[in-house]
């Protein structure tokens, strides 16, 4: 009997709850639930049979990827043929099922723009023997990949398929993303692991996970995609590399992805044999004409190339005394017969600006080096914009540029990857802050509403192209991100490359479902998540325009509210003794409010009229300065902060109660994940807090700030080997403070005096990454926990981001017992510890 039920037990174990790895994000096809399946009865409803039309490679795709799904999520095995018989899933271009079916789709049904796709489903019929015909018509091939995909995906949501009728083109044909890859492999920002492209100066022998992301891309109707760093190595433009080249783009055309590179301005000089790379030499207008012709022989569907320039270092037309125009219209031209596109990216600025000046303002750079350019531009050129003026900081008004041009090519760009929005290591969903960009009405046109999204896609003012791109900047990790959460953002992305009108709501409840299945539990909790982090990161890090406040000359991680401060970086806050913010006013500030046309430029001028969100961005004001809420700005900076950190703490609790519901490996990565944020939240809210407590001198209505029950800093406790140390900057360790252990073992000692109970024992300690120190902790001379700091965080300094903590749950406390905390280290990690909190088990 026992056997009997633990076999009928083992047969129930959902498929879900096996380990996943995240490698097949939200295209896992898991097996649909019994009721759920039965939505699609086979042939009546699902038939048993897909007909290929057409050869071409996304198609095959399609139907692979057809069969592939079927078999995952019903059981069932397609049947594939290649000329329509009869009833049946017809997979084709509109061309082709027209020609193949006359009949069925005789002239004049309507057309299907490039990309588009037809899901049509005819009843039974004499056409179809009886059967039902569902159609899958392409605008072109991609067309009937991206509705294959869209199929399938109606499927894993549990739609009904049994009356389709459903066109949809996408809302922009510019739908990319971008690699910041090096040829060596490694990634800049990235944050899951190395290059899926590059190793060692050379294509990976091993493309498969090129394919596997060109899978996931199609999935989303992303078309394009440039392979390496704009901070571009000029080999790229070899002929020796041009073969590694040819392998990548092997890999992505299937799925109808098309390769591009990002080229380094100087390349006539560099690698070329020039002399100069003045764009208007013409020895330098043959090189971009020949090297186009060259590449294009290899690769006759190259999307085209991107150039970073003027900007971070770069080589640009301003050392010849070009315009962006003359650099951007030659290369451009030599890719115009080939049909390529050029992407000049508009994140154009000085990094060694004067920040004594009250006049300079980074934010100005892209329009202010691009105004006086509109209408310059060839109509194969498109100006790259960054969503912000600045730099993808976690809140930014939309960069003025957008409204700017009128008679020039525009995308807009977005960061898939999160470079300041906790690198993978948070929850961060970014589609509510795109949103926000892609819908904000910049007046561009009288009488009209022109949001962001209908400029960049070049319907405001009539251009032949546009659309979005999305810094993605995947890795080999299975999760892609490093963190599954993550992976939303991709999807996200992709979603609103398609479509920026699906709401940010529609869109994660869809990749919640596909990625993690219909538990509701697990829907309402990941939605709700995803939908509150941005929010919840912003008030932990840098609320009402601020900007991150992260080490922005550093890892752009960890938390240092001055590293913006005095530098030629242009970041600044100007935070000092009565208030903070920078003054952008025409007024009284730099003049960069009255970038934006009349109507905008009007509502940023003033203080009263700025939302509060962007206040600080706009506006220098008093700590005292009410907000539309009526609460002060100091009082909003405090609260914020307490807010977002209690939003962690319970993002993990709701995640501990899907327990269960989640497979367990994605289970508890991302609760580790989620733990981790919520310790890394405290370390923000008390630093920014303490931060601006001591700029301003004006204590925390509520008694928090500098308050901290239950915890005692390890600097006050007994040592023996440990020392006291600063730590730079300050506001990354409590009290300002830490102890670390230059000889083999130290330890700080705490005595205990309190009442008798039990109790939780948070240790917050330092864990570098170049070292793997070791800590011991006993109470009472009893070992309660041990561990190892294996953490590979991106610091090797005791700072915010180091800093770590281990919750040691239930520990039997009495008066007077000795709390023994023994530090190890080892390499260069010196068993550094901030504090200890003590406080009641639940
Ligand atoms: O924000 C900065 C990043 C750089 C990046 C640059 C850019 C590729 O920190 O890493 O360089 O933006 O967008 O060009």
């Amino acid at each position: 009997m026992f056997r009997k039920v633990c076999l009928v037990a083992l047969l129930l174990v959902p498929a879900l709850l096996h380990a996943e790895s995240g490698l097949d994000a939200w295209l896992r096809y898991a097996p649909l639930k019994q009721g759920v399946a039965g939505r699609y009865p086979s042939p009546n409803v699902m038939p048993g049979i897909v007909v290929t039309l057409g050869t071409e490679a996304p198609i095959q795709s399609a139907r692979e990827e057809l069969v592939r799904g079927i078999r995952g999520m019903l059981n069932r095995e397609l049947r594939t043929v290649s000329s329509f018989e009869g009833g049946g899933i017809v997979i084709g271009t509109l061309a082709q099922i027209r020609a193949a079916a006359p009949d069925l789709l005789p002239a004049g049904t309507g057309n299907i723009g490039a990309d588009g796709f037809w899901l049509k489903t005819f009843k039974p019929g004499p056409r179809g023997n009886g059967l039902p015909i569902l159609i899958v018509a392409g605008g072109n091939d991609r067309g009937v990949l991206y509705g294959t995909f869209a199929l399938l995906r109606k499927i894993a949501l549990g739609e009904s398929i049994t009356d389709l009728d459903q066109k949809e083109t996408p809302y922009s044909s510019i739908r990319w993303v971008n690699h910041w890859e090096n040829l060596d492999g490694s990634i800049e920002r990235g944050y899951g692991g190395r290059s899926i492209f590059w190793e060692n100066g050379k294509a990976r022998e091993d493309l498969s996970r090129v394919s596997d992301y060109g899978r996931l891309l199609a999935s989303l109707g992303i078309n394009g995609t440039s392979i390496n760093n704009v901070n571009a190595d000029a080999r790229v433009l070899s002929p020796e590399f041009l073969p590694q080249i040819v392998r990548v783009a092997e890999a992505l055309r299937p799925w109808g992805v098309k390769v591009a590179l990002s080229v380094d301005f100087g390349s006539p000089r560099s690698v070329g044999g020039l002399t100069t790379f003045d764009p208007l030499d013409p020895g330098v207008i043959t090189y971009w004409k020949n090297k186009a012709d060259e590449i294009y022989r290899a690769v006759p569907d190259l999307g085209g190339f991107v150039l970073k320039a003027d900007s971070e270092g770069r080589v640009g037309p301003s050392a010849v005394g070009r315009t962006h125009a003359d650099a951007a219209n030659v290369v451009a031209r030599a890719l115009k017969p080939h049909g390529g596109f050029f992407f000049y990216r508009g994140f154009v600025y000085d990094n060694r600006m004067d920040w004594r000046n009250p006049k300079n303002d980074r934010a100005r750079a892209a329009d202010d080096n691009f105004r006086s350019l509109d209408g310059k531009f060839d109509d194969n050129v498109f100006i790259q914009i960054k969503n912000g003026p600045i730099d993808f900081q976690v809140r930014e008004p939309a960069s003025p540029l957008f409204g700017t041009l009128e008679k020039t090519n525009q995308v807009i760009e977005l960061q898939i990857t999160q470079e300041y929005m906790g690198q993978g290591r948070h929850t961060v969903f970014l589609v509510p802050m795109w949103k926000e960009v892609l819908d904000f009405d910049m007046r561009a046109r009288p009488g009209m509403t022109t949001p962001v999204k209908a400029l960049v896609a070049g319907k405001t003012f009539g251009r032949t192209a546009g659309g979005m791109i999305g810094v993605s900047n995947v890795g080999l990790d299975e999760s892609w991100f490093g963190n599954h959460m993550s992976q939303a953002n991709l999807y996200g992305f992709g979603r609103l490359a398609w479509n920026p009108n699906l709401s940010s709501k529609q869109i994660v409840d869809e990749w919640t479902r596909l990625t993690f299945g219909d538990d509701p539990k697990v829907v309402e909790t990941v939605n709700s998540i995803q939908l509150s982090s941005w929010r919840t990161y912003e008030n932990y890090t840098g609320p009402l325009g601020l900007q991150t406040l992260t080490d922005i000359v550093g890892n752009h991680y960890g938390l240092a509210v001055e590293a913006s401060e005095r530098n030629g970086w242009g970041q600044w806050h100007f935070a000092d003794a009565k208030g903070v913010g920078m003054e952008r006013s025409v007024a009284t500030g730099t003049g960069f409010a009255g970038q934006y046309r009349p109507e905008v430029a009007k509502m940023y001028e003033s203080v009263a009229s700025t939302p509060d969100d962007l206040l600080l961005f706009f506006h220098h004001v008093p700590y005292t300065q009410k907000l539309k809420s009526g609460k002060t700005v100091i009082q909003f900076i405090y609260d914020s902060h307490y807010e977002g950190a209690d939003a962690v703490v319970k993002y993990v609790n709701d995640w501990k109660a899907l327990k269960g519901r989640v497979d367990d490996r994605r289970y508890s990565e991302v609760l580790a994940q989620l733990e981790y944020q919520a310790g890394q939240s405290i370390v923000w809210r008390d630093g920014v807090a303490n931060y601006f407590f001591k700029m301003s001198g004006i204590a925390d209505a509520k008694g928090r700030v500098g308050n901290y029950p239950g915890r005692f800093e390890a600097e006050s406790a007994t040592l023996t080997g440990y020392a006291v140390r600063d730590v730079a900057p300050p506001e990354g360790a409590s009290g300002e403070k830490a102890v670390d252990c230059a000889s083999a073992s130290c330890t700080a000692m705490f005595k205990y005096s309190g009442e008798s109970g039990r109790r939780n024992l948070t240790v917050r300690y330092f864990d570098v990454n170049n070292g793997a120190a070791k800590f011991r902790v006993k109470v009472a001379g009893q070992l309660v926990e041990e561990w190892t700091a294996t953490d590979r965080v991106p610091t090797r300094r005791i700072d915010s981001a180091s800093s770590a903590r281990r919750i040691i749950e239930g520990v039997m406390l009495r008066p007077g017992d000795e709390i023994q905390i023994e530090g190890i280290p080892e390499g260069s990690e010196t068993a550094g510890l901030d504090y200890i909190e003590i406080q009641p088990a639940n």
